[in-house]
């Protein structure tokens, strides 16, 4: 119990805002009422969802959200991060459920954030060339402002893309994820025609009306394997890709040094459409990464192969506990990752809000999520006290869901989903959070 304990979770200042995210192809399921995606695709071709299954029901979110929304109430969150499903919008009346969900969360006094791209391109988008030709940068700006103009009058902030970098990496680089692709060093286009395309979404939701725009990106402190050159150059070079390649545009109106010249287009030009100022800046944090120089060998990381030719070697972390899926449990670097940020870009950061933060373990009793969340939430708060402007958090997830190519075994809810009977049961971490709620203002 967070109130009764000894030592409890520091209180955040008046008006920090607490959430928890999902994302549309995760958890709505109802595949039938929209456009197919390339995720549909992606989890048809064989081998590619770890244990066989699709996210054609997942947990039926689009029929059961009156559920989810008393779930998200009586947890006591001011906001929701869920993500609006492009290829649903194509569909005749797609836009009507979020309509529904929305006025649902106002209703229970709940924010609704949505975020307009989570990884599920429609598939039809993809046959056109999909994030490689720069058209789609523009079809997304066109989609933002249809959903602005429908959604605006009761969405209050919003989010352009969900992790452009993993989108890019797993996506278009390894081809793990959708749309499978393999293309390594020869993805950075559809990094750029992602960031082009958050770029003319913020001018097209700005010219709907709409006023309180971030993205959400996926940041992690790199951490040399050594003090040696060779070490330490490898895992600057892994911070640029992952790191900085997508806040550098976003933040300061450029690429680092070397990636401007692979990126398609006139570059200079795009940049200040990527560099269109944001209210606040979004980060999804999960782990740090131990970096070191190649090593000559296939790399297992995170659940991913990645090939020996890469000029970096992705090393273990030694001496922290790991979750389920593999991931080390090192909050400090949640606090390191923040003043970091705040050196590296100076008066060019706005406020920082943490869109996702979470573990997956299983069961229902689950103690390590609370020793997880706990020792985050400590972590971030010592961010604000070395002066790190940070509005808000956002654990991943309400609920357990799809969680993308590891299909259902990997659990990140803080509500535990039957999968045959899609009944829901909050674990304790879910009373442990809303605990934490009611002792903050
Ligand atoms: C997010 O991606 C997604 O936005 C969300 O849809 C997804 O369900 C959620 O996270 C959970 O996966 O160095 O071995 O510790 C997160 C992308 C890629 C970030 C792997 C953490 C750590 C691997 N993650 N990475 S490791």
């Amino acid at each position: 119990d967070a109130r009764g304990a000894t030592n409890p979770v520091p209180q955040f200042p008046d008006g920090f805002l607490w959430g928890v995210s999902t994302s549309a192809h995760q958890i709505e399921g109802a595949a039938d009422k929209r456009e197919p995606s390339v995720w549909d695709a992606f989890t048809e071709e064989p081998g590619r969802i770890k244990d066989g299954s699709t996210a054609a029901v997942a947990c039926d979110h689009y029929h059961r959200y009156p559920e989810d929304v008393a779930l998200l109430h009586d947890l006591g969150v001011g906001a929701y991060r869920f993500s609006i499903s492009w290829p649903r919008v194509l569909s005749p009346g797609g836009l009507d459920f979020y309509d529904r969900l929305v006025d649902e969360l106002v209703a229970a006094g709940i924010r609704p954030v949505p975020t307009l791209f989570h990884w599920d391109l429609p598939l039809a988008v993809d046959k056109e060339g999909g994030w490689l030709n720069r058209d789609t940068a523009e079809r997304f700006a066109e989609y933002a402002a249809v959903v602005a103009e429908r959604l605006g009058d009761r969405i209050t902030k919003w989010i352009t893309l969900n992790e452009p970098a993993e989108h890019t990496l797993l996506g278009h680089a390894l081809g793990t994820h959708a749309p499978g692709k393999q293309l390594m060093f020869d993805a950075l286009p559809a990094a750029h025609h992602q960031l082009l395309a958050h770029g003319l979404a913020v001018r097209a939701l700005r010219a709907a009306g709409v006023t309180d725009i971030g993205i959400a990106n996926s940041h992690g402190p790199t951490w040399p394997a050594s003090d040696e050159a060779a070490d330490v150059e490898a895992a600057g070079f892994y911070d640029l890709l992952l790191n900085r390649l997508f806040a550098d545009p976003v933040l300061l109106g450029q690429y680092p040094e070397g990636l401007g010249e692979l990126m398609p287009g006139d570059v200079d030009a795009d940049l200040k459409v990527i560099a269109e100022p944001l209210d606040w800046y979004g980060i999804n944090y999960y782990a740090p990464t131990r970096v070191g120089a190649p090593q000559g060998a296939d790399i297992q990381f995170g659940g991913f192969t990645l090939p020996a030719e890469l000029p970096f070697s992705v090393r273990e972390i030694e001496g922290y506990p790991v979750t389920d899926f593999g991931w080390p449990v090192a909050p400090e670097g949640l606090t390191e990752l923040l003043t970091s940020f705040r050196d590296r870009y100076g008066d060019r950061l706005p406020p920082i809000v943490i869109t996702e933060n979470g573990c997956s373990y299983e069961g229902i009793d689950d103690q390590e999520r609370i020793a997880f969340l706990d020792g985050h939430l400590r972590a971030l708060h010592r961010a604000l006290e070395a002066g790190v402007d940070v509005r808000g958090y956002f654990v991943w997830s309400l609920l357990d869901n799809f969680e993308w190519a590891e299909g259902y075994a990997r659990r990140f809810g803080l509500v535990h989903v039957d999968f045959d009977t899609l009944e829901r049961t909050p674990k304790a971490s879910y009373g442990w959070l809303r605990d934490v709620l009611r002792t903050q203002p």
